[in-house]
């Protein structure tokens, strides 16, 4: 299917007088989840479509002819394209919301730390973290592995949960694009059983996150997890 062929979808919800702009492409617990608080956080209408990533298929059929690149998130936009990356779609989504502290006026101090923070949790910590765990992925899934994707991510986390020290969110002491990306992270040290007690300060943003609504309702939309290991 060709990506830039999405009016029609679109069409679709705009005549039953909808104005759908967005449709998000995801797995359930994946980063795809930090674009999909962002807009449940901004109230914009979008659609949710699951991709199957062992099978690399969603219901319009081969995910990959979607997007090449393989994985999720991507968001299909009425103007834009298929848009994928998980900072850039952030970003994207942050700047359709009328809510400036999502993504703020560029040229502002807080826009370029939002920008920090995105950059740094989408290549210090997302990349570095998922590595063995996924099958396919390039570590072997062995105890051994574990511990050294740990010890990779280790220094990153500390940096981070310093950062939160006298601050509840990561900019500005308010909800931010990047709160939903780093929400994902310490989503996966629990799911993934790494220590959180070093932590204290990530630990508490991610029991905040969990009392926000959008949070709760992603949570509930997307269910059970996509697998991680072979045996699941
Ligand atoms: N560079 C991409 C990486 C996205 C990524 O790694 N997504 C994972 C899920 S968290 C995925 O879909 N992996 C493909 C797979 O597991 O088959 C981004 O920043 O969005």
């Amino acid at each position: 299917m060709n990506p830039f062929s999405f009016n029609c979808y679109f069409d679709e919800y705009k005549n039953k007088g909808r104005r759908i702009v967005m449709k998000l492409f995801y797995a359930a617990g994946s980063s795809s989840m930090a674009p999909h608080i962002l807009l449940e956080e901004s109230g914009i209408p979008y659609v949710l479509e699951k991709v199957n990533l062992d099978t690399k298929t969603w219901n319009g059929g081969d995910y990959n002819s979607l997007n090449p690149k393989s994985y999720v998130p991507a968001l299909a936009t009425d103007s834009d394209g298929v848009l994928t990356e998980c900072a850039v779609v952030l970003e994207y989504i942050g700047r359709q919301t009328n809510k400036e502290h999502f993504i703020d006026e560029y040229r502002s101090k807080s826009y370029w730390k939002q920008r920090m923070w995105l950059n740094y949790i989408a290549t210090e910590l997302h990349k570095n973290f998922i590595s063995p765990f996924r099958k396919g992925n390039w570590l072997p899934n062995t105890a051994d592995s574990k511990s050294f994707v740990y010890k990779r991510v280790l220094p990153r986390l500390k940096f981070v949960d310093n950062a939160l020290k006298q601050q509840d969110y990561l900019v500005n002491n308010e909800f931010s694009a990047p709160d939903a990306y780093l929400f994902v992270i310490t989503n996966w040290i629990k799911r993934l059983g790494y220590n959180f007690d070093d932590f204290k300060n990530l630990q508490s943003f991610d029991a905040r996150m969990r009392e926000r609504s959008a949070v709760q309702r992603v949570l509930r939309q997307e269910g059970k997890a996509h697998t991680l290991q072979e045996k699941d």
